[in-house]
C-alpha cells in the first residue's frame, strides 16, 4: 500500500515547490521504483493519507569558498554560497528531489543523516551511492516518510569539517502546536586544513594539548599533587588523558559565534531544533533564563522532560522548548566538551541573562579516575560489565563541586520572577503534552522515553552482534574488535531478524555511534518505552545495547561520528545477507575501505650549532618507514633507515629490517676497522615499547654485532617544555630539551656523546 502511495504521490500532487539559487530547466521527475519500502517507525509515523504530499525540489550548488572566522582567510566549502548549507524544509509525505551540483574540482557526496530512505539515496560514496564527481550533478529522489529535525553532510573524506553540513526540518503531516521555531546548528571550526589536523593526530604532536591546557606535564602533576598518578599513567603506556582530539579555533551556532533570535517575543515559548553538526565536538547546552524542555530526540517525539543542562553528542538532534524571558535577553550557550570555547544564542531584549560558566576540566582528577579503572592497559577488555562509579567526575566534565554551585545559581535564577509566567505559558500549550512540571536536572539518556511502546515483534528471529570499540591512542588508530574498516569483514544480518548490537567501549574516549538507514531502540531505563534513535554516545568502559528490526536491504554504514575516528578506521558495513548487491559490493568496497589505511608522513628537523638531526616517518596502520640522520658541521654523519611492521594488537611490538651507515671521520677513535664510527651494515631487530613510554630497540646487524638502545622522546616537563633522552650499549647517548613556541617550531638544545653540545631550532612537520 505504502509503496503504491509513494509511486503515486507525484501524480496525486499538483503542488511543486522549487528552491533554487539559479535558473533551471524544468525537469522530468521520475520516482525510482525501489523494492518494498518499510519503516521501523510504523507506529510513530502518521499515515500520509490526510496530506497531499508535494514534490519539493532543491538545487544545491557545492562550491569552494573563502571564510574568515579568526581574522585569517581560509578555504572552506559552501552550498549555495553559505556555511552552514541552506536548511531544507519538507512536510511528511512530500517527495524530496534534490539536485546536488558539484562545482568543485574534487568529488563530493551528501548523506541525509537520520532519514529513512532507499539504500541508493543514502549518499555514502563507494558504499551505497556514486560520488558526485567534479563538475557533475547527482539527483537524489526519495519519499519523506518521517517528521522532525535532521541534517545533511558530506560523507567524502574530511569535507564535513570544511563546512559541508546543513539542517533538515520536516514538518509533521498531523497538526502541531503553532510555535515560533528556530534551527540551531552547532559546529566546530579549525583554521587548519582538516587533512593536516588528522595527520597531526596520527603524528601524536603535542600542540593541541598545549593549546587546550591538557598536556598533563610532570611539572604540573607535581604542583597539583598528582605525581604518582602521572607515573602510573606513563607506566601503563597511556597517552595523556583527554576528552577531545583536535584543538578548535571557533565553535559556531548557525555559522556564527553569537546569534540573536530577535523576533522571539518576551514570555513566548519557542521551539529550538538543535543539531550537533560538528566534526568532533560534543556540546553542553545551558540556558540563562530557565530550563529546557526536550520534546524530541533524533527527530522522534519523546515524552517531554525538563533539563537544566543538555549534552548533545556529535550528529544527534534534540528539539527543545524554551521560554523567552519577560525582561532581559537570555543566553543559550553551547560549550564544547573540552571547555575551550562556546557559541551563544540570545533570546529577548534588555540586560543579558548569561548561561552559567562551566569550569575548566580537571585533567589530573580525570586521569586519576581513569588510572583506577585501567589498572593495566592489558586488562581493559576484561573489565566488561563493571559499573564505573569512579567515572562520575569525568561525566561532570571536571570539578563537580563547582558545577553544582553553578547549577544552584541557575536554579536560583529560575525562581526569579518569571517562573510563574513560564508556567502560565506552558499551560497555554495544548496539543503538546507538557505534563507535570518536573524538577529539571542534568540530562542523561535514561530520561528519554518514547511516547508509545517500541518493543519489536516477538516473532522476529533474534541475532546478537557483539562489538568492542577499540583504539590505539599512541598511533591514533580507531577500530572495532581491533580491526579497522580496511581489514574487517561485513557485519551480516538478514531481513526479518531482530538485531541486537551489544557495544562495549574499551577505549578511554567517548564515541558517538551512528547507524545509517535505521532507527534502533536505545535500551535504557524506560523498558518498553525505550527511545528510538539513530545516533548515541557511548562513554569509556560503558556497554550499550541497541536493537532494531532488520527490514531494509543491501549495505549500510555503521560508524563513529567523530570524523577523525571514522577516517582512522572506526567503521563497519552492516550488510543484509542474501540480497542482490550493488556495484561497489562487487569490488568489495575497495575505495571506501582504503581510506583508513592512508600513508601519513611527518618529521622533526633540528638545526643546532654543532650539527643537524632529522627524524622522519611515513606510516599507515601496520607499517612504517623510519629514517634518522645526524650530521655534524665538521662533516661527520650517521643514518639509520628502518622498515617496520607492528605485530601485536596494542602495537607495542614491531619487527624491522634496515640499513645503517655512518662515517664519523673527525672523531678521535675513527679508523677503518672501528665499526662504531665507520660502518655500512644491514640490520634487523624489534622495537618494544616499555612502561614509561620508553622505546627499546633490540638489533643485530649482518656482521653479527648486537645493540640494545633505549629512548624516550617528548617527556613533558611543563606545558611547553620537553625532555628527550637516548642511550645504547655502544655507550652512545643523547639528551635534549626543547621549548615549543608554535605548532611547527621549538627552541632546542642537545648534548650528543659524539657530536657534543649545541643549540638551535627544531621544525616539526
Ligand atoms: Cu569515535
Amino acid at each position: 500500500m505504502k509503496k503504491i502511495l509513494f509511486i503515486l504521490l507525484p501524480f496525486l500532487s499538483n503542488a511543486q515547490v522549487k528552491h533554487s539559487m539559479q535558473m533551471d530547466m524544468p525537469k522530468n521527475i521520475i520516482i525510482q521504483k525501489t523494492t518494498p519500502y518499510n519503516t521501523p517507525l510504523k507506529s510513530l509515523v502518521s499515515t500520509v493519507n490526510s496530506y497531499k504530499g508535494k514534490k519539493v525540489e532543491y538545487d544545491l550548488y557545492v562550491n569552494d569558498t573563502i571564510v574568515n572566522y579568526t581574522g585569517k582567510n581560509r578555504k572552506a566549502i559552501a552550498i549555495n554560497g553559505s556555511i552552514p548549507a541552506p536548511t531544507l524544509e519538507f512536510t511528511e509525505g512530500d517527495t524530496a528531489i534534490i539536485h546536488v551540483h558539484n562545482r568543485m574540482h574534487m568529488e563530493t557526496s551528501i548523506h541525509w543523516h537520520g532519514l529513512l530512505l532507499p539504500n541508493k539515496e543514502d549518499g555514502v560514496p563507494y558504499l551505497t551511492t556514486s560520488p558526485v564527481e567534479a563538475g557533475e550533478t547527482y539527483t537524489f529522489t526519495f519519499p519523506i516518510i518521517q517528521s522532525g529535525t535532521y541534517w545533511y553532510h558530506s560523507h567524502t573524506m574530511l569535507q564535513e569539517q570544511n563546512g559541508l553540513y546543513g539542517s533538515i526540518v520536516i514538518h509533521s503531516a498531523k497538526p502541531e502546536p503553532k510555535l515560533k521555531e528556530y534551527v540551531m546548528l552547532l559546529s566546530d571550526w579549525t583554521d587548519e586544513k582538516p587533512e593536516q589536523a588528522l595527520r597531526y593526530l596520527k603524528r601524536g604532536g603535542e600542540w593541541y594539548a598545549i593549546k587546550k591546557g591538557a598536556l598533563q606535564s610532570y611539572g604540573e602533576a607535581i604542583a597539583a599533587g598528582y605525581f604518582k598518578d602521572k607515573v602510573k599513567q606513563e607506566w601503563q603506556r597511556m597517552t595523556p588523558m583527554d576528552v577531545s582530539d583536535v584543538y578548535y579555533n571557533k565553535f559556531l551556532m548557525n555559522g556564527k559565534e553569537k546569534s540573536e533570535f530577535k523576533d522571539a517575543k518576551p514570555g513566548e515559548i519557542i521551539r529550538l531544533r538543535i543539531i550537533n553538526g560538528s566534526a568532533s565536538t560534543y556540546f553542553n547546552l545551558q540556558y540563562g533564563n530557565s530550563y529546557m524542555r526536550i520534546i524530541a530526540a533524533d527527530g522522534v517525539n519523546v515524552s517531554p522532560v525538563s533539563v537544566n543542562k543538555l549534552e548533545i553528542a556529535i550528529a544527534e538532534t534534540y528539539d527543545v522548548l524554551i521560554t523567552v524571558p519577560e525582561n532581559g535577553k537570555a543566553e543559550l550557550r553551547a560549550t564544547s566538551w573540552d571547555i575551550t570555547g562556546y557559541s551563544s544564542g540570545y533570546f529577548g531584549t534588555g540586560a543579558v541573562i548569561s548561561a552559567p560558566e562551566i569550569p575548566k576540566l580537571n585533567y589530573f582528577k580525570m586521569m586519576r579516575e581513569m588510572g583506577d579503572m585501567n589498572m593495566n592497559g592489558m586488562n581493559m577488555n576484561s573489565m566488561k560489565g563493571m559499573k564505573m562509579n569512579g567515572m562520575k567526575g569525568m561525566e561532570m566534565k571536571g570539578d563537580s563541586n563547582s558545577n553544582k554551585m553553578d547549577m544552584n545559581k541557575m536554579d536560583g535564577m529560575n525562581m526569579k520572577g518569571d517562573s510563574n509566567s513560564n508556567k502560565m505559558n506552558m499551560n497555554k500549550m495544548d496539543g503538546m503534552d507538557m505534563g507535570q512540571m518536573d524538577m529539571p536536572s542534568e540530562f542523561n539518556y535514561d530520561m528519554l522515553r518514547s511516547i508509545t511502546p517500541t518493543t519489536l515483534d516477538s516473532n522476529l528471529i533474534p541475532r546478537e552482534v557483539k562489538l568492542k570499540l577499540t583504539g590505539n591512542m599512541l598511533r591514533y588508530i580507531w577500530s572495532f574488535d581491533d580491526k579497522t574498516l580496511s581489514n574487517s569483514d561485513k557485519i551480516l544480518i538478514r531481513k526479518g531478524e531482530k538485531v541486537r548490537f551489544v557495544l562495549q567501549n574499551t577505549t578511554m574516549m567517548r564515541h558517538p555511534m551512528h547507524l545509517h538507514g535505521h532507527y534502533f531502540r536505545f535500551i535504557n531505563a524506560q523498558g518498553e518505552y525505550a527511545p528510538l534513535k539513530h545516533t548515541f554516545d557511548i562513554k569509556p568502559m560503558e556497554t550499550i545495547t541497541i536493537e532494531f528490526e532488520a527490514n531494509e536491504e543491501k549495505d549500510w554504514f555503521f560508524h563513529c561520528h567523530i570524523l577523525y575516528h571514522m577516517m582512522s578506521g572506526m567503521a563497519r558495513i552492516v550488510s543484509y545477507e542474501g540480497i542482490e548487491q550493488n556495484q561497489f559490493a562487487k569490488t568489495n568496497y575497495k575505495k571506501l575501505k582504503k581510506e583508513d589505511n592512508a600513508l601519513y608522513p611527518w618529521y622533526d628537523l633540528s638545526v643546532h650549532s654543532q650539527g643537524a638531526w632529522l627524524s622522519g616517518n611515513v606510516s599507515n596502520n601496520k607499517n612504517a618507514l623510519e629514517f634518522e640522520g645526524r650530521v655534524s658541521w665538521d662533516g661527520n654523519f650517521e643514518t639509520e633507515t628502518h622498515l617496520l611492521r607492528y605485530i601485536d594488537k596494542r602495537q607495542f611490538l614491531a619487527f624491522y629490517i634496515g640499513y645503517d651507515t655512518r662515517a664519523n671521520k673527525t672523531l678521535p677513535l675513527y679508523n677503518e676497522s672501528n665499526t662504531k664510527d665507520n660502518r655500512n651494515v644491514f640490520d634487523a631487530g624489534v622495537y618494544y615499547l616499555l612502561p614509561m613510554l620508553v622505546r627499546s630497540e633490540w638489533r643485530i646487524d649482518h656482521t653479527g654485532k648486537v645493540r640494545l638502545q633505549l629512548e624516550r622522546r617528548d617527556l613533558p616537563l611543563s606545558n611547553n617544555f620537553f625532555f628527550d633522552w637516548r642511550v645504547n650499549t655502544d655507550k652512545e647517548y643523547t639528551v635534549g630539551f626543547r621549548y615549543m613556541v608554535a605548532k611547527p617550531i621549538s627552541i632546542s638544545t642537545n648534548y650528543d656523546s659524539d657530536y657534543k653540545w649545541g643549540v638551535g631550532l627544531t621544525w616539526h612537520y
